[in-house]
């Protein structure tokens, strides 16, 4: 059954993406071949009239946007389960007595069919609740930290994943997650694994929630896509940390596909009082109209399951879109955005990413904000910041480092606490 579903999404992409297309061309990171554009005004509503207070912003332009977003590019996300539940799976100190670690299950249903598992460190001398980071990681809770208490994934979990879940050895991608550093500066860190919700691969739409939970059967045109499953994930994740008492405001932030999957959740879901987008690059933070690095053709050619199948409509179309990516950027205001590129990360269009901030500050000066204008993009190793968006490029390659890292709790000091 997955073979022939494997054989049949193959010879759709053929039909989609005929020799010659951009699914075949190496990528152009030529600025010179762009071709003109203009990019959608997020003030100006479908039917042409200019949203003109913050009223119309809230009742009727995001409202647009988001169903825009949903219907072709994304996929609809459902709304909170009725039987979400959650439950403390283990509890113990971690890093010298530093912190508090927790594993919770949040269960999507009553029956607890199906579950995300979160991992949530808190410093230990906090008083009070404390702000805290929440984000999606690659490959299991435990390749993110060196933490040994980090419970392993079971036999029937590496099962129902299917995707190599538990290959990667403790502490893989460790580095990108500097827990220690983010609690000495007052913070809880929580992450939960993607798989957890969705497997990372094309499998015909059966896998994950969409099969544990929803049942689905038939994927139409506006279907939720991976990335909406793990933004739905991410609001499952945030339903937990409203009820933990110990958690204060609490910031999305995510890395590359989990960083589209950041912004996507960020903004449908206001109980994220801050939203980071690390080098999210195409249907993330990138324009797509700019059509550089990775294009919305290309994208699709290699991850048709991240988006709904309406999308394939604007592959090599880009202007056609009804939409365009910094109306994805101001979907998060009013609350503070970060947007980071890395110099080295071409495919991610760095320019792209900066001038969709840029695209999203129409939306934060209408309520009254300052945003970043200048159209020349900051140079290497220079943040910059104007009221709630901020963003900054990075030396080296397509990563998400301390660096990165020093730049969010820096601005998020501004505001989370
Ligand atoms: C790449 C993909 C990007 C980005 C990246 C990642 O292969 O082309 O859009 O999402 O994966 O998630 O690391």
């Amino acid at each position: 059954m997955k073979g022939l579903r494997i054989i049949l999404t193959s010879i759709a992409l053929a039909m989609l993406f005929p020799l010659g297309t951009s699914a075949q061309k190496t990528a152009n990171y030529d600025e010179s071949l762009i071709k003109p554009y203009s990019l959608p005004d997020p003030l100006r509503m479908e039917s042409g009239r200019k949203v003109r207070s913050v009223r119309q912003w809230e009742k009727k332009r995001r409202p647009e946007l988001i169903r825009l977003f949903s219907e072709e590019v994304f996929g609809y996300v459902p709304g909170k389960p009725e039987g979400v539940h959650f439950r403390e799976l283990t509890a113990g100190e971690a890093f010298d007595g530093k912190a508090l670690r927790k594993e919770i299950a949040v269960y999507f249903d009553a029956e607890e069919t199906d579950s995300l598992v979160l991992l949530l460190y808190l410093p230990k001398e906090a008083k009070g609740p404390v702000p805290a980071f929440l984000g999606i990681n690659f490959f299991g809770n435990y390749t993110t930290t060196l933490d040994p208490e980090v419970t392993f994934p079971s036999e029937a979990q590496i099962a129902a994943d299917g995707n190599g879940y538990g290959e990667k050895p403790r502490g893989f991608q460790a580095r990108r997650w500097p827990y220690e550093y983010i609690l000495s500066r007052g913070y809880a860190v929580a992450t939960f694994y993607c798989g957890d919700v969705d497997p990372d691969y094309d499998d015909g739409f059966t896998n994950g929630v969409h099969g544990t939970i929803y049942k689905a059967k038939m994927r139409t045109g506006s279907s939720w896509g991976t990335i909406s499953t793990w933004a739905w994930g991410l609001m499952r994740a945030m339903d937990y940390l409203e009820s933990d008492s110990s958690i204060g405001k609490v910031a999305v932030i995510g890395h590359s596909r989990l960083g589209k999957t950041a912004l996507w959740a960020g903004a449908l879901d206001e109980r994220f009082s801050m939203v980071i987008s690390n080098e999210s690059g195409c249907t993330g933070a990138a324009l797509s109209r700019r059509a550089i690095g990775e294009t919305v053709g290309v994208i699709q050619s290699k991850f048709p399951h991240w988006f709904c199948r309406n999308y394939l409509k604007y592959s090599d179309k880009e202007n056609t879109l009804p939409v365009d990516q910094h109306e994805l950027l101001a979907l998060v205001a009013p609350r503070p955005l970060y947007v980071a590129s890395a110099d080295g990360d071409k495919w991610s269009d760095p320019k792209g990413e900066y001038l969709s901030l840029l695209g999203a500050a129409p939306v934060y000066e209408l309520y009254g904000l300052e945003a970043l204008k200048d159209p020349d993009q900051p140079r290497v190793s220079f943040p910059v910041s104007a009221g709630r968006s901020a963003y900054h490029l990075r030396h080296g390659r397509h990563d998400i480092v301390l660096y990165d890292w020093i730049q969010y709790l820096n601005f998020a000091d501004q505001f989370l606490k």
